[in-house]
């Protein structure tokens, strides 16, 4: 057996560098580059071998500088999603600090399920010298390291104790990172003194690997038992989830939906499944879904689930489907998904599992009448959009006027990138999808901070594709440091700064939980009330974006922010696009509700009455068993 004499870092670099991922017969690099961020962890390993790598040609693997370890694994996420899971990154960090920022980016990853590889640094296998800078210590217990908070939020974890470890935990890595099923963030934890350990490898384990992403058909009998209650179906809706487009099964749904009549409702991850103006299309479906998708729901007698996993937003907490003989027929690559509602199983990638469905299914459509209440519905729905669009709204534009401006502008294949506040409802329930990877709203962690960086990765996985990021005040101050990253990589961004001086959703939210926004405006502490509702702050976040190496243009109606928009669409630049909106603008209601438990005891009339509307929308909860 010949051998290459290498650091376990070094390995890890070439072997990375040699994956690849195949799905319909088309291969791609699974790993084309790594962010990172050095520390005493890295440097000298991981950060070592990268540069190694690069000079001597060894191995190709990019590296690329993130100003933060959290918002890298969101880039990471970003490009993954775009790429249909079958590419992503690595990211190495340094010991402590560096490692636990990435909790929060791994467990987006996870929950979304989108995969991400994750190499954090960890304390001496040796344990000599110890404890090192930054290392946790457990008086128990001196096998503890702050990298074990990576457990729960990885779908595979592993610490590399000795370099022999390495091959088993490698293959161990791109397995589940490359299985639908499975994915999600993956982590080895690398001593920082093992990456700089010699080992003699075999040739081996550096050969060119190909991972096949599988497309599970069906099993025959689960094939027709949802047939058999499909077919039953009077008041048929299908809701089409993220797994829809992962699995580039879109063509496969349209056909479906067409053969079928069924009537399309998506989720956040899913938008885009059909094109908004499909005649099948019925919008979002759940808590901030369109009145049109929540209607249907409300009666469907057969629910068809594909690629989704059902979240709280998607069932409006469960009071979405009130039909008292709903029945699911959930397909999806995962079982723990296709189980959910007491569904019938279809344990399939959503693309051979729609093929097999519609060859099941022929013969069989709608009643005419079922589809004529579908369009009449959608048709009223387009005109309260259009309004919404166009709402003339003083003296500050309202947020769904931003949003109708960017949509009337952005091209067929751009792509818009958001994740927490007010934006996700307003999107899914105003935006017109056109193209399956336009609508990129990261709604499994509503992570605000997502927005820039995972804006970065998506363009970078399609530089092709125009790119605009919508960022809320509140997610801008907890990450916009992925702009300078942006501006150094000459990764063109256009950012769409929405400033209302804080937290509009929770505000809301806080509203309607009698809790009267307390606490989720950016104010002067007011020195009469002690709450923090005095005088709007002296922050000027469009200064901000330029200081970070943005060119930032200052828009203060609908109309300068329409010609905003067209000039960063022209220029080759990161661009901010900022604009100011009131939080207090209507926004049509999506008919849907969100469980948030509102005290079931109170001194305040403001909390006693949504108490009272509470337990009443309470009462609508199902437990689908
Ligand atoms: C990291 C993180 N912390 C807290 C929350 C809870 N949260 C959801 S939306 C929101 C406010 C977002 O403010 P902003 O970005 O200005 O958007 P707006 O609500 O004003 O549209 C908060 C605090 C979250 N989703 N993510
Ligand atoms: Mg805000």
């Amino acid at each position: 057996m010949s051998t290459v004499r290498l650091t376990v870092a070094q390995a890890l670099v070439r072997f990375l560098a040699s994956q690849r991922s195949e799905r319909d017969g088309v291969e791609h690099r699974l790993i084309p580059g790594c962010f990172g961020i050095f520390g005493h962890g890295n440097v000298a390993g991981v950060g070592q071998a990268l540069l190694e790598a690069h000079v001597t040609k060894s191995a190709d693997l990019r590296y690329y500088m993130a100003r933060n370890e959290q918002a890298m694994v969101h880039a990471s996420v970003g490009f993954a999603r775009m790429r249909n899971r079958l590419q992503t990154f690595a990211c190495t960090a340094s010991i402590g600090p560096g490692s636990t920022n990435m909790v929060t980016g791994a467990a987006l990853a996870t929950i979304n399920r989108i995969p991400v590889l994750l190499l954090p640094s960890d304390f001496f296998a040796t344990r000599a010298g110890n404890p090192v800078l930054q290392e946790l210590e457990d008086p128990r217990s001196y096998d503890v390291s702050v990298n074990d908070a990576l457990k729960p939020v990885s779908r595979y974890w592993d610490r590399i104790n000795r370099p022999a470890q390495l091959p088993s935990a490698l293959l161990a890595a791109m397995r589940v990172l490359t299985d639908p099923a499975a994915t999600g963030a993956v982590t080895l934890a690398l001593p920082q003194d093992v990456q700089a350990e010699a080992y003699d490898w075999p040739d081996e384990l550096f050969r060119t690997r190909v991972w096949h992403v599988p497309r599970p058909a069906p099993e025959p009998a689960a094939l027709a038992r949802a047939a058999l209650v499909l077919r039953s179906a009077r008041k048929p809706l299908i809701v089409a989830g993220g797994g829809v487009i992962y699995a580039e099964a879109t063509g496969a749904l349209r056909r479906f939906a067409e053969a079928t009549g069924i009537p399309v409702s998506d989720t956040q991850a899913g938008k885009g499944s059909l094109p908004w103006d499909h005649p099948c299309a019925v919008g979002g479906v759940g808590a901030t879904g369109s009145p049109v998708a929540n209607a249907l729901a409300r009666e469907a007698d057969v629910v068809l689930g594909i690629g989704t996993r059902y979240s709280d937003f998607t069932s409006a907490s469960r009071t979405a489907f009130q039909n008292p003989d709903v029945r699911f027929v959930n397909l999806n690559v995962a079982a723990f998904d296709a189980a959910k509602n007491s569904g019938v199983c279809v344990v399939a990638d959503a693309r051979a599992g729609l093929e097999a469905l519609a060859g099941a299914m022929d013969g069989y459509r709608v009643d005419g009448a079922y589809s004529a209440r579908a369009q009449r519905l959608t048709s009223d729905w387009r005109q309260v959009v259009d309004r919404a669009y166009h709402l003339g709204h003083r003296p500050l534009p309202a947020q769904t006027e931003i949003i109708g401006a960017l949509n009337e502008l952005i091209g067929e294949r751009d792509v818009v990138v958001q994740a927490a506040g007010s934006m996700p409802g307003d999107l899914q329930m105003l935006w017109r999808a056109r193209d399956p990877k336009q609508y990129h709203v990261e709604y499994g962690y509503s992570c605000m901070g997502y927005e820039i960086a995972g804006g970065l990765g998506a363009k970078l996985a399609d530089p092709g594709r125009e790119v605009f990021v919508l960022v809320g005040d509140g997610s801008y101050l907890m990450m916009a440091q992925e702009i300078v990253t942006s501006v150094a990589e000459r990764i063109k961004l256009t950012i769409v700064l929405v400033q209302n001086q804080g937290f509009a959703s929770i505000g809301a939210l806080s509203e309607s939980v009698g809790s009267q926004r307390f606490g989720t405006r950016y104010r002067f502490r007011n020195q009469e009330t002690g709450l923090l509702d005095g005088d709007v702050l002296p922050v000027d976040l469009a200064a901000n974006a330029a200081s970070l190496g943005a060119d930032v243009l200052r828009t203060r109606t609908v109309a300068e922010f329409r010609a905003g928009l067209q000039m960063a669409k022209e220029s080759d630049r990161t661009t901010v696009v900022y604009v100011e909106t009131d939080p207090l603008a209507p926004v049509p209601s999506s008919q849907g509700w969100w469980d948030v438990p509102v005290p079931a005891v109170s001194a305040l009339p403001s909390t006693q009455k949504a108490r009272a509307e509470y337990e009443a929308a309470k009462r609508g909860q199902r437990t689908y068993l």
